[in-house]
């Protein structure tokens, strides 16, 4: 948005596994927040950085209307969303920085009685993922030609319901993997939480703000002196 702003916002997740560690990363930089009422809006006490809690779905949008300025999200939901742009159109959000937790993988799993090689040959299959953007990408890159069934939720029994083959999924400790009879084989992506921001710099006084920010942000992830 073309709308001149003197203060940054952040888009974080309101719950799930990236929320405490975003807000304790963000606290450790010396950011403050009178807390709301609704709690989905924090206004930034000792800096002009203020909280907005969300869906981590939501965050791509977030920036890319420029509801937001900046976002916490896993790098998994920030490519894929990435990935949805047509060639030619350039997402107007990028990685700014890994922020070294949330650490996950999205790989493809088979289930356990496959042989490798039968693991190796996925043309014809059907691959259940709820990342469908970043598999298809993958797949056409290999030169692939297997069918992503898209799932928003419990992808891992889809094998079992006969609804796909295999799947594409995140995983962190490979328990869920294991409960469902799955192993891993491909790592499509390596996933972290990471800081999103815009592609291009702000053209008011959040630059300053945010530079403020990304370099106590650098110095508490230890990037620099
Ligand atoms: O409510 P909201 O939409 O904001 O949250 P959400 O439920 O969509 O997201 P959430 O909190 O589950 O995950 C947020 C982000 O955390 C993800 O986008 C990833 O970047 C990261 N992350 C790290 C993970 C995991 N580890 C993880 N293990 N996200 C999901 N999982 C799932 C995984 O799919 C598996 O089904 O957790 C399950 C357990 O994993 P295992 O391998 O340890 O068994
Ligand atoms: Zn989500």
């Amino acid at each position: 948005s073309g709308a001149m702003r003197e203060r940054v916002r952040i888009a974080i997740q309101k719950s799930g596994r990236l929320a405490e560690p975003a807000r304790a990363l963000l606290s450790s930089c010396g950011l403050s927040w009178r807390e709301s009422r609704d709690r989905l809006f924090c206004h930034g006490d000792s800096t002009p950085i203020d909280l907005l809690l969300v869906r981590d779905d939501d965050i791509p949008g977030l920036l890319a209307e420029g509801t937001c300025d900046l976002g916490i999200v896993g790098r998994n939901v920030l490519l894929e969303r990435a990935s949805g742009y047509g060639t030619g159109e350039v997402p107007p959000f990028r990685e700014w920085r890994g922020l070294g937790f949330g650490a996950c993988r999205l790989a493809l799993a088979v289930p356990q009685a496959w042989s490798d090689s039968q693991a190796a040959a996925l043309d014809g299959l059907r691959i259940a993922t709820s990342y469908p953007a970043l598999v298809s990408q993958w797949l056409k890159e290999r030169g692939i030609a297997a069918d992503v069934v898209t799932l928003s939720g419990s992808v891992e029994i889809a094998p079992r319901l006969g609804t796909a083959d295999l799947i594409c999924d995140i995983v962190s400790s490979g328990a869920t993997l294991a409960a469902n009879q799955l192993r891993a084989t491909d790592i499509v992506l390596d996933s972290e939480a990471v800081l999103a921001g815009p592609v291009a710099p702000f053209g008011d006084a959040r630059a300053e703000i945010a530079g403020l920010f990304l370099r106590r942000l650098d110095a508490v992830l230890g990037l620099r002196d």
